[in-house]
């Protein structure tokens, strides 16, 4: 008989869908999105649809490989437990370095970091590839880093996505911006890239890449020469005469952008005729001026006073952990690994080096720039442990893998970065035998070695998380799906009162260094979020090269559908051209998440570099070129 149960999406995705799985004789035969959650909405989105192949897939691992050979549970734990305290004893714990990266949002995930930091303290990652530098950016400018209300956008006059494709990457924002456009307001796209999401505006702006701080600065200078800004800016904005000259230290701003005049003084005019929600993508802080172009918006909605205001605010995340009380677990690495240098810190860590890796929800080879560098750092440790359900690019570089439960076996608590519901996921199926999740694993591991932390069910982790002020009770989430928090207005700073140290807004003060490439490699390598997978993880094989899409007058002559190497300072890779007028001149824009094994992978040609601020990857600045294809 078929049955309905319902989970939560715990992949690394704004919008944690509540799903409901047909489960008919201990198999899932269908999956589809909970018409009962308001932000869900009824639908998922292709790559959940679609997850199902994944999930039943030969490829999924089910026994322990030890060297690529299969083993059992006791070999492979007493054989991690004696590589780990080997390595602690003989080079202290700094030696050992705990990698956890989004493979899975949920919030007992951290119970890896607990463990680690009772084992060691071990040596930890530090920033984030994701989103480093415009969480720094809304923590100096707003010492708190969260969103209006999502349904608040139908407040809203005018909403700008700044660098956002919300088609692809939060799908469930589109309705909540369609009905918001079907109300009235007006809603523009800034993005150097054309994608889907422009077809819901009714402007597209496509500024030079990396150009958004200098379109910034155009759009606050016309603000100010018009008069546009809030008369009261001034009691809540710290430095606005610094940012004012600012602002008006240069006349050639569009230039830099490559946006007119008129344009800049389109996004200063609907600024000004507020509420006007700023969304910003992620996209755009993952540049080495990431942080400053965040904080150059987070600027704009304070001074036009868009802050604290229904239909306003700049929101970038929505504070996804503010539900859960991680207290217990103690910050003291002795060492951190900065994310977006994974590969050549991980070379070059001495004093001790690092020996061993222990790898949970991520895929770093695959998923983090220089991944040549990254297969090298990881093949040349004694000890490397990938903790998954497939094989990954990561997994082949590593020692021991240990196979664990997807998201539809997943049990577990979890926030959102698109929205305020919490919920829980519980599995639809069991996991197939020979499998264990990640907190079985710890705790099996954590028995061998005297680690006894973890003690306790899912379920009992989850209540202990779960903040008593949160409003909404296990019991609840566990009957009624996910529901709204209370921690979250729906107005943040509503009474204009900020979490920085003086109250009030810190308005930027310098700007950053322009990025140029070189005429050698004159295109802007952008490998964006696709529908067809989350990350590294494809529901679907994919045949043939990389399509690299770039508009005709980039494309070298190589014509559309050729195909041809695409190459970098440090690498190439075979790719299979598309042609397409609607694109920029100076971007060659491919998938994110292909992987390394079949030559598909876009980090294998990106160096190695941070952001700004707040340890972000800069990740869309390297330059590549096209090249006829090599005939060999
Ligand atoms: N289908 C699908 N959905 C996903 C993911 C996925 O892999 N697949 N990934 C998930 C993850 S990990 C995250 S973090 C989120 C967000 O995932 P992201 O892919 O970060 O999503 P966006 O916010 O849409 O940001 C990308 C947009 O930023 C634009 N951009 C890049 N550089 C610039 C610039 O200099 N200026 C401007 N104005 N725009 C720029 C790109 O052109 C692109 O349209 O989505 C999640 N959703
Ligand atoms: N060139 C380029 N590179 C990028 C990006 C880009 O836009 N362009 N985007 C960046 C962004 S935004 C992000 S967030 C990162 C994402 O980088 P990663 O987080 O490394 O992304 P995934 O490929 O999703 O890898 C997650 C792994 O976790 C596994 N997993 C899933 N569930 C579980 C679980 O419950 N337990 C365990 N142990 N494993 C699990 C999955 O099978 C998968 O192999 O990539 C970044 N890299
Ligand atoms: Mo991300």
């Amino acid at each position: 008989m078929r049955e309905l149960r319902k989970t939560v999406c715990n992949r690394d995705c704004p919008d944690a869908c509540s799903i409901v799985a047909h489960v008919e004789d201990g198999k899932v035969l269908q999956l589809g999105g909970d018409p009962r959650h308001p932000v869900t909405h009824n639908f998922l989105c292709w790559r959940t649809n679609n997850f199902l192949p994944l999930q039943y897939s030969p490829g999924r691992l089910t026994s322990p490989l030890l060297r690529g050979k299969p083993v059992s549970w006791d070999e492979a734990l007493d054989f991690a437990a004696a590589q780990l305290s080997r390595i602690r004893a003989e080079s202290g714990p700094a030696a050992i370095f705990n990698y956890r990266s989004g493979g899975s949002l949920g919030a007992l995930k951290h119970l890896t970091d607990y463990f680690f930091s009772e084992f060691g303290p071990v040596t930890v990652k530090s920033g984030d590839i994701c989103s480093g530098a415009g969480d720094e950016a809304q923590l100096i400018d707003f010492g708190e880093e969260d969103a209006n209300d999502i349904f608040d956008l139908l407040n809203s006059r005018n909403i700008i996505l700044w660098g956002k494709n919300v088609v692809v990457s939060s799908p469930h924002t589109v309705p909540v911006l369609k009905d918001a456009v079907r109300g009235g307001a007006r809603m523009m796209l800034i993005d150097p890239v054309w994608h889907k999401s422009a077809k819901l505006c009714d402007l597209h702006l496509q500024p030079r890449p990396a150009g958004d701080f200098a379109l910034a600065m155009a759009v606050a200078r016309a603000l100010f020469e018009r008069g546009w800004t809030d008369p009261t800016a001034g009691d809540y904005c710290d430095h606005l005469p610094q940012f004012r000259a600012l602002a008006f230290s240069r006349t050639d701003w569009c230039e830099e952008a490559d946006v007119t005049p008129d344009l800049a003084l389109e996004i200063a005019r609907r600024l000004h005729e507020g509420p006007t929600a700023i969304l910003v993508g992620w996209g755009l802080a993952r540049r080495l001026n990431g942080g400053a172009t965040v904080r150059a918006l987070d600027a704009l909605g304070a001074i036009s006073g868009n802050l604290g205001v229904p239909g306003g605010g700049v929101s970038y995340y929505f504070r996804r952990r503010k539900t859960f009380d991680f207290s217990f677990i103690q910050k003291r690495a002795p060492r951190t690994i900065l994310e977006p240098l994974f590969g050549p810190q991980l070379l070059g860590a001495s004093d001790p080096p690092v020996r061993a890796v222990w790898i949970t929800a991520g895929n770093p080879v695959a998923m983090l720039p220089e991944s040549a560098t990254v297969d090298r750092a990881l093949r040349s440790r004694e000890f490397v442990c990938v903790v998954d359900a497939w094989m990954t690019d990561t997994a082949r570089a590593a020692t021991l893998v240990l196979p664990t439960s997807t998201l539809l076996e997943s049990d577990d608590l979890l926030g959102a970065y698109g929205h305020h519901w919490v919920g829980v996921s519980q599995p639809v199926v069991p996991p197939p035998d020979g499998v264990k999740s990640d907190l079985e694993i710890l705790q099996l591991l954590g028995e061998r070695l005297g680690v006894d932390v973890l003690r306790g069910s899912a379920r009992q982790w989850k209540e202990r998380i779960l903040r008593r002020d949160a409003g909404l009770s296990l019991a609840q989430l566990e009957e009624q799906g996910p529901q709204r928090h209370a921690l979250a207005p729906k107005v943040l700073f509503a009474d204009r009162k900020f979490a920085t140290k003086t109250g009030r807004v810190n308005l930027l003060t310098s700007a950053p260094s322009a990025t140029t490439l070189s005429a050698d490699y004159p295109l802007f390598l952008m490998a964006l979020s696709t529908d067809k997978a989350q990350s590294s993880q494809w529901s679907q094989e994919l045949e043939g090269p990389m399509v690299v899409t770039v508009h005709p007058l980039a494309a070298q002559g190589i014509p559309d559908g050729a195909p041809a190497q695409l190459r970098s300072a440090i690498a190439s890779m075979p790719v299979r051209v598309r042609h397409d007028e609607r694109q920029r001149r100076d971007v060659a824009i491919l998938p994110k998440g292909g992987h390394l094994k079949d030559g598909r992978c876009a980090n294998l040609l990106s160096r190695a570099r941070a952001t700004d601020i707040g340890g972000g990857g800069a990740l869309y600045d390297e330059g590549v070129r096209l090249e006829p294809a090599r005939s060999d």
